[in-house]
């Protein structure tokens, strides 16, 4: 996973950019945000699902991006209704549609590949130096009446499981990917904040 992760944020740099975010290779019932750290001697396991997660900085503009790529009949079917949902949600954006037909239209798009959108995971607005900014762009017909801005941008990531599954994804540890927030005053550290691994 190391290998892939290095693979992924070297060509990036080669390529003239920077990793807006570390790369994030979640396997199977891990639907986001795992980032192999340093040292860690994970590898990819056979008839696994591996969604790659990354997104490049230029600039400060940002663009993040992801796919899926599965060994398992059940993952090409995942693969494959979340690849319709999201042409389906670009083939419908535009100035002013509400961010709620953007997930009408994923979810009833996965629900006719016969899986189940991920309710808690969201897409989102991407503003300059500021990754998730702004509006969320959920993958179910919910959401506020909030509406696409000519302008903006976006980031559309639909997010499914299969149909057993509840839908809803927690959390859990260790959390591998951190962000600097520069508008929050520091909050005091302890002695046990000390102890955390640097990832
Ligand atoms: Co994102």
């Amino acid at each position: 996973m190391v290998d892939v992760a290095e693979g992924v944020e070297g060509l990036i740099r080669e390529l003239g950019g920077r990793p807006a975010f570390p790369c994030n290779i979640s396997v199977d019932s891990v639907a986001a945000h795992y980032s192999p750290p340093p040292g860690d001697v994970s590898t990819i396991p056979a008839n696994s699902v591996v969604k790659v997660d990354f997104g490049v900085e230029v600039d400060g503009y940002i663009a993040d991006t992801a796919i899926t790529i599965t060994d398992t009949v059940a993952g090409e079917v995942l693969k494959t209704a979340v690849e319709e949902a999201l042409k389906a949600a670009l083939k419908m954006a535009a100035a002013n549609v509400k961010v709620s037909a953007l997930g009408a239209v994923i979810q009833n798009t996965l629900t006719r590949y016969g899986v189940k959108p991920i309710k808690n995971l969201t897409g989102h607005e991407i503003q300059r130096y500021n990754l998730h900014a702004g509006v969320s762009i959920p993958n179910v017909a919910a959401g506020d009446d909030a509406r696409l801005v000519e302008g903006h941008v976006y980031a559309v990531e639909p997010f499914a499981t299969l149909s057993e599954g509840s839908g809803v994804v927690v959390d859990v540890m260790p959390a591998t990917i951190y962000r600097l927030n520069t508008q929050q005053p520091r909050r005091k550290t302890t002695p046990e904040d000390e102890q955390l691994p640097d990832s």
